[in-house]
């Protein structure tokens, strides 16, 4: 089954005349699809070894963009340009399984936007900022226990921990022994790893509706005013931590080398752009927030980027099984690069605490 043939199971109107590989998600497949009508679309083939009840994935964002909808109309914005636009396929249903069993999905494309890369500017990060604080109030009234768990744990750090040690342990592929210093630098990181779920156990913090992967890849700006136009890859909107959503939006947005740039010099944390972003965030979101999570959003940005570190060396050690990979070597490079800048946070958390 080739892409092309999949694409015209979905509700697409007009005749589709160009399909190519788009985005730079590290998980499932994205296609651009276009039809000689002049109208987009995104195709995207979801991993089915990470989501393994896709059905429950799209219930979710079923439910999530009618709802920000909704919220969109009330505040008199677009809620085709604001949201996502799930299109059905034949049978009505948003998914489509093909014969070899692959889970298939796809979206409007919403014209004239474009994520922000890097470096990016300031005004690119406070407009980051904005689309995920509000992404966050507009979801503040979602019953937050209604919706399916679509990655179990996914941002329990301590089970990330766990699963680390238990990587270690195992040494599936006798990879262990060329990594030490970087383990070593690793578990000097720990002692906050359990901060959130503590906070939360002691009834001091709630869960929310919360994104869950705001890398700054996933808000969509307009091309041509640079605002803010719309928060995209939504299969992880679960209950969470607000913070781990600030603090993964400044982890990607506020880094001056991506997540995978084997040049560590060139890994530092802007101030002013992790600032920027707090800004729009704080914006949109800051109304909903508690003091208590307030206080904690700083806390936010280290825990998640040494969850983020984790996750790569546990990744790297146990085969490459998770993440996609370009070499052989790209996800110890990508944990490097995260422990290069957890040290960086590290340094700069007054500072940071002082601007948030
Ligand atoms: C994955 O596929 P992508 O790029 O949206 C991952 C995130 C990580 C991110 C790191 C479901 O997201 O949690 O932070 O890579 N998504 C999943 O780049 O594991
Ligand atoms: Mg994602």
């Amino acid at each position: 089954m080739n892409v092309m043939t999949t694409a015209g199971h979905f509700q697409v109107s007009g005749e589709v005349s160009d399909i190519k590989p788009f985005g730079t998600g590290i998980i499932n497949d994205t296609y651009r699809v276009d039809t000689r009508e002049g109208n987009a679309y995104l195709l995207q083939r979801v991993n089915t070894e990470v989501f393994k009840k896709p059905e429950e994935v799209q219930h979710n964002i079923e439910r999530v963009t009618a709802y920000l909808k909704e919220q969109i109309i009330r505040e008199n914005g677009d809620p085709m340009r604001e949201t996502l636009t799930l299109i059905p396929a034949a049978g009505g249903e948003t998914w489509y399984r093909d014969e070899q069993d692959r889970f298939w999905r796809m979206y409007a494309f919403i014209d004239h936007t474009s994520a922000c890369g890097q470096p990016a500017s300031l005004n690119e990060l406070y407009e980051t900022g904005l689309a995920f604080g509000r992404f966050e109030r507009r979801l503040s009234g979602f019953p937050v226990d209604s919706l399916h768990e679509t990655i179990p744990a996914f941002h329990d750090t301590v089970d990330r921990v766990t699963q680390f040690m238990l990587a270690m342990d195992r040494d599936a592929c006798g990879r262990k022994k060329t990594v030490v210093l970087e383990l070593v630098s690793l578990m000097q990181c720990m002692d906050r790893a359990d901060l959130f779920e503590k906070e939360f156990e002691a009834g001091r913090l709630p869960r929310r509706v919360v994104h869950n992967d705001t890398k700054t890849s996933n808000a969509l700006l307009d091309t041509v005013s640079g605002r803010a136009i719309c928060v995209c890859d939504l299969d992880t909107v679960m209950p969470g931590f607000v913070a781990y959503d600030f603090g993964d939006g400044i982890r990607t947005g506020a880094s001056e080398a991506a997540e995978d740039e084997p040049d560590l010099s060139k890994v530092a944390l802007s101030l002013e752009k992790a600032a920027a972003f707090a800004q729009g965030y704080l914006e949109e979101a800051g109304g909903i927030l508690t003091e208590n999570e307030r206080k904690l959003l700083p806390d936010g940005i280290y825990v998640i980027t040494l969850e983020q570190a984790m996750r790569f060396m546990t990744d790297y050690l146990n085969g490459d099984v998770y993440y996609k990979t370009a070499y052989p070597e790209h996800n110890l490079v990508r944990a490097r690069n995260q422990i290069a800048l957890l040290q960086e946070i590290q340094e700069r958390e007054a500072d940071l605490r002082l601007i948030i």
